[in-house]
C-alpha cells in the first residue's frame, strides 16, 4: 500500500512593513476576513492568529503589525510583536509591496532570520495592481530565501502556490488546533478590532492612533439578540468631542459601520452602545495595553 503523506503543521510568520498587505492576506489564506484591513498604515496591534487547516496540514498564521521604529509603549509592543514571530515561526513569510519595493529594511530581516536558521519566503504582494508589473522578482542578487512568489490577496492569484510552498518547508506534526478553529483571539477581541476598523474609516488622520476600544459588555443571554457595550478610549476631552461629532453624527456613523460588521462576524443581530472615555494613561501603560489585547 502506498504510503500516507505526512501530515505537516507549525507557525508562520508574517511580517514586512505596514501596509505590505500582511492582514489581507491572512484573510485570503483563511477564506474570511478575520484580520481588520484599512487604506492606512499600522492599523494592526499585537499579534494575531489564523488557523487554516487543510487534510495534509495546519498553518498557524501570525500577522503582526509590521516593522516600525518609535520608544512609546504601544509602539515597542508593536515592534516586538514582529521580534517575536520571528522568533517563534517554523516559516517566515517577508511581504513586500509594489511600491516601493525591496528595500534595505527587507535584506536585514532576511539577514536575522537566517541567523535564526527559519525558512523565509519572498512573497511580492498586491501583484495584480499595474505597479507591479514591471518589476523583478525576487530582485538581483537577493539569495538566502527558500523561494520568491508572487500573489494578489485581492484577486486569489498565487495563492494555492503560496499554501503548497509553505506545506512542503512546515515540519510533520499532528493538527495543533480542532478543524473549525479559526483563531485563538476571543470574540470580544474581534468585536473590539471591528469597532477600531470602524473608528479608522470614519475618522481622519492621526485620531484613531490614538484611541483604544474596551468591550465591557457581550450578553448573549437572549439568543436572537446580542447586546454589546463598548468603551471608546481617548486621551483628552477635544478628541472625545471629535469622536462624537456634531449632534452626535460621528459616533453614530461608527456605530452603523461596526455593528454591520459585527453581525457578519457572530451571524446573529446585535445591539452595539458605544460610549467615549476619557483615559489620559492608556497608551503609557502596558498593564492597559495588555488588558486591550494589543500584546
Ligand atoms: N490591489 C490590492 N490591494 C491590496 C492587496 N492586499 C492589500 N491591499 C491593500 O493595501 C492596503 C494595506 O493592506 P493591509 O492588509 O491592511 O496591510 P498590512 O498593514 O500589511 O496588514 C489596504 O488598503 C488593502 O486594501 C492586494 O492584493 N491587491
Ligand atoms: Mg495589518
Amino acid at each position: 500500500m502506498p504510503k500516507e503523506p505526512a501530515h505537516r503543521a507549525g507557525v508562520v510568520a508574517l511580517l514586512g512593513r505596514p501596509n505590505a498587505g500582511k492582514s489581507s492576506l491572512l484573510n485570503r489564506l483563511l477564506g474570511e476576513k478575520l484580520a481588520i484591513v484599512t487604506a492606512k498604515p499600522q492599523t494592526t496591534r499585537g499579534r494575531l492568529l489564523g488557523i487554516v487547516t487543510r487534510p495534509d496540514a495546519q498553518l498557524l498564521l501570525v500577522d503582526t503589525p509590521g516593522f516600525l521604529a518609535g520608544s512609546r509603549p504601544l509602539e515597542m509592543a508593536m515592534q516586538a510583536a514582529s521580534e517575536e514571530a520571528a522568533a517563534d515561526c517554523d516559516v517566515a513569510l517577508l511581504l513586500v509591496a509594489p511600491m516601493p519595493g525591496f528595500e534595505p529594511i527587507h535584506a536585514e530581516w532576511l539577514a536575522r532570520l537566517a541567523e535564526r536558521r527559519k525558512p523565509v519566503l519572498l512573497v511580492a504582494t498586491q501583484c495584480d495592481r499595474p505597479e507591479a508589473g514591471r518589476s523583478v522578482w525576487p530582485p538581483p542578487g537577493v539569495h538566502g530565501h527558500a523561494g520568491a512568489l508572487r500573489v494578489s490577496a485581492r484577486t486569489g492569484e498565487g495563492i494555492e502556490a503560496l499554501v503548497a510552498r509553505i506545506v512542503s518547508l512546515l515540519p510533520e506534526a499532528p493538527a495543533f488546533y480542532p478543524a473549525d478553529e479559526i483563531t485563538d483571539r476571543p470574540l470580544r477581541f474581534l468585536v473590539a478590532e471591528a469597532v477600531r476598523e470602524a473608528v479608522f474609516e470614519s475618522l481622519a488622520q492621526e485620531l484613531p492612533y490614538r484611541m483604544a476600544v474596551d468591550v465591557v459588555d457581550f450578553d448573549e443571554s437572549d439568543p436572537a439578540l446580542t447586546r454589546i457595550r463598548a468603551n471608546l478610549l481617548v486621551e483628552r476631552d477635544s478628541q472625545k468631542r471629535i469622536v462624537i461629532g456634531r449632534g452626535g453624527e460621528q459616533i453614530k456613523a461608527i456605530g452603523i459601520h461596526a455593528r454591520r460588521e459585527i453581525e457578519r462576524l457572530l451571524g446573529r443581530q446585535v445591539h452595539l452602545a458605544l460610549w467615549v472615555k476619557i483615559d489620559p494613561d492608556w497608551l503609557r501603560k502596558p498593564k492597559r495595553l495588555k488588558s486591550l489585547g494589543y500584546c
